[in-house]
């Protein structure tokens, strides 16, 4: 018997950060070791993500039930991994997507394999007695963490167009010293909405989604007064990212900016990302065009791409197909990695090494719908890409990012280093 052999998979409804369901999957191996991992879920989804499976039932959860993504863990997938050796997550991976069959996970649901991968992940840890970051890596790199205090777009109601507004603490020595960076921020913006009457509600991802914004640039006014009320100088200690989530704004060609009754396209925004990133400390634009706005991207790249981080979320969706086009058009410089965007752990890790040859950097990210695990934490230090996205600095499933990150800077000790400034390498000292 090897000890690391799959014994059981059992899959179960939960709910995320949103209250909607979505799935957990428990595994045992042989040995007895256990583990749960628990699946991520969008809200501004990337028409090309592989597909999430909800059972459309109107009188389950609005149609979001996920029993047939549970059922088939339950039957064909945990029947086809039972005996696997869990350590090898390749393998196991390449069974998953060939028991699929489909090139976008259809038939089964990424969510469905996905909670397999990354529960097999977890456990095959476990069984080893390897801290869950290495079985992904030689990483010992803490990574940046890009901090969405600022929530629009579809994760808010009443609040930006553009959806997140990030702090970037990469002056910091530590991680730790980044997340106490980044909670005194929070806090002190949180005082200057209250002071202006603003509302202090907070959005999907726990950053602040205030109503009575009149521009999309007003966001980066209130922020950059936070860092300076916190005493933190920007630029230096404390930069700034965006996420537009630009297909949410386009259509036929046009991007909307309803807030400032104002329609543009690609090279007006692009305008407005060239006039911001000369006034303000801006390291990374995330999405700044739409998913498939490849010529508007190619001139978005050649504009700005030598100083400005411009990351592929909704572009490239950790889809090595989507990152090759890219890097052979030079367009964008970095990708986002998504797990539940492309199903397993192994297809995300070829997309970040896909990434690294090309000279693209790579961020590890969170969805808007989250839940209490922790594995990207993990991934991000055991694949050493040097920066994360995990929301803002409330909303538990957030922190328990931050948490389980400050946990492995303290058990690396001395060889932990804090990627800081370096990990921006379009960005001049
Ligand atoms: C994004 C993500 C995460 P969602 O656009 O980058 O912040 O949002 O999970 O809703 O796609
Ligand atoms: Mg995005």
């Amino acid at each position: 018997m090897i000890k690391t052999a799959i014994a059981s998979v059992l899959a179960r409804e939960i709910l995320d950060s949103r209250g909607d369901p979505t799935v957990a999957v428990d595994i045992e191996l042989e040995g007895g070791a256990r583990a749960t991992a628990m699946v991520p879920s969008g809200a501004s989804t990337g028409a090309h993500e592989a597909v999430e499976l909800r059972d459309g039932d109107r009188n389950r959860y609005r149609g979001k039930g996920v029993l047939k993504a549970v059922a088939n863990v339950n039957d064909p997938i945990a029947r086809a991994v039972k005996g696997r050796d869990a350590t090898d997550q390749r393998a196991l991976d390449t069974l998953l997507i060939e028991l699929d069959g489909t090139p976008n996970k259809a038939k089964l649901g990424a969510n469905a394999i996905l909670g397999v991968s990354l529960a097999a992940a977890r456990a095959a840890a476990v069984a080893t007695g390897t801290p869950l970051y290495r079985t992904f890596g030689k990483g010992t790199t803490l990574p940046v963490p890009l901090m969405n205090v600022l929530n629009g777009g579809k994760h808010a109601t009443d609040s930006a167009d553009m959806q997140e507004y990030m702090l970037v603490p990469l002056g910091a020595p530590t991680f730790a010293e980044a997340i106490r960076y980044g909670s005194e921020v929070f806090h002190a913006l949180k005082d200057i909405l209250h002071d202006k009457g603003m509302g202090t509600g907070v959005g999907d991802e726990g950053g602040f989604a205030p109503s009575g914004l009149r521009t999309n640039e007003e966001p980066i006014e209130l922020i950059l007064a936070a860092i300076a009320r916190a005493r933190y100088r920007a630029g230096e200690d404390i930069a700034l990212a965006l996420d537009p989530a630009s297909t949410e704004l386009y259509a036929n060609g046009t991007y909307t900016l309803a807030r400032e009754k104002r329609s543009l396209d690609a090279r007006g925004m692009t305008q407005i990302y060239a006039d911001w990133a000369k006034r303000y400390p801006i390291v990374s634009i995330e999405d700044g065009l739409a998913e498939d706005d490849w010529d508007g991207w190619r001139h978005l790249t050649a504009t700005l791409g030598d100083r400005v981080q411009l990351v592929g979320d909704d572009l490239f969706v950790t889809n090595v197909t989507r990152i090759e086009r890219g890097i052979r058009e030079k367009i964008a410089n970095s990708i986002l990695i998504k797990v539940n965007q492309i199903g397993t752990v192994s297809e995300s890790v070829d997309a970040v090494e896909l990434g690294r040859r090309a000279g693209y950097t790579s961020v590890v990210s969170h969805r808007s719908g989250e839940t209490e695990d922790t594995t990207i934490a993990d991934l991000v230090v055991g694949l050493d890409t040097g920066q994360i996205k995990t929301g803002s600095l409330s909303r538990s499933e957030r922190i328990a990012k931050y948490n389980r990150l400050m946990e492995i800077e303290r058990e690396l000790g001395s060889v932990a280093r804090y990627a800081g400034r370096a990990a921006f390498t379009r960005v001049r000292a």
